[in-house]
């Protein structure tokens, strides 16, 4: 299988660390892509026509995206239970949904700065995207905790790479103030093997 992939996207980083904990790294052949809603060319247009990744292409099966897809795929190839049976199942995929809309809301405001000239850029929806992203911290750090602290699956490795996204996109605008408890679990996480080697860059 080929996966496009760039080692400073947070979905693409879920699915690198879904294959260490899977096992089925040397299943992939990586393929670099880079771009923006702007400047697609190098994206795998053909293969996810939204010019998104990540995207896995499979021999004989049709190119799987978006990252939940991805992640679910792998995770049942593997028969690895990083989804859990119903009803345990919605918790995770609401939990993964929050770590992917945190995603979504920081990708965006790197590319206001990034694609749109700066006339025109627009401060207000920039301050409603962090907005989104404060109130979904603020949810996991008081409901999410018992979650978090529970059984690995998808929703820890997703609010793991969502975080890991924030330090490295928008470490200035301090996350963990008034959050100790995400940000200490978020320390002990860092430290599993799957996690070490898929630091954004
Ligand atoms: C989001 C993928 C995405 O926005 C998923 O896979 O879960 N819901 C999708 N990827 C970005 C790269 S990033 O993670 O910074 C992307 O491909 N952007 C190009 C574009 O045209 O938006």
């Amino acid at each position: 299988m080929e996966l496009y992939d760039n080692p400073a996207s947070p979905f693409c980083r879920k699915v690198q660390v879904v294959l260490r904990e899977t096992g089925q790294l040397d299943e992939v052949t990586p393929r670099f892509a880079v771009g923006s809603p702007t400047a697609p060319e190098q994206m795998p247009v053909a293969e996810n026509p939204l010019g998104k990744i990540p995207a896995l292409v499979r021999p004989g099966g049709a190119t799987l995206y978006d990252s939940r897809v991805i992640c679910r795929y792998l995770d049942q190839r593997a028969g690895a239970g990083l989804y859990p049976e119903p009803p345990a199942l919605w918790d995770t995929l609401v939990l993964e949904a929050t770590a992917d809309g945190i995603m979504e809301a920081a990708v965006l405001m790197v590319y206001e700065a990034r694609c749109r000239p700066e006339e025109i850029r627009h401060a207000p929806w920039v301050a409603g995207q962090w907005e989104k992203i404060t109130r979904a911290l603020d949810a996991l750090e008081a409901r999410w905790m018992a979650h978090l602290h529970g059984p690995f699956g998808m929703g820890q490795i997703a609010v793991g790479c969502a975080l890991g996204y924030l330090d490295f996109r928008h470490g200035d605008r301090d996350w963990r103030g008034g959050r100790e408890s995400l940000a200490a679990w978020f320390l002990k996480i860092s430290e599993r093997d799957s996690m070490a080697a898929t630091l954004p860059a």
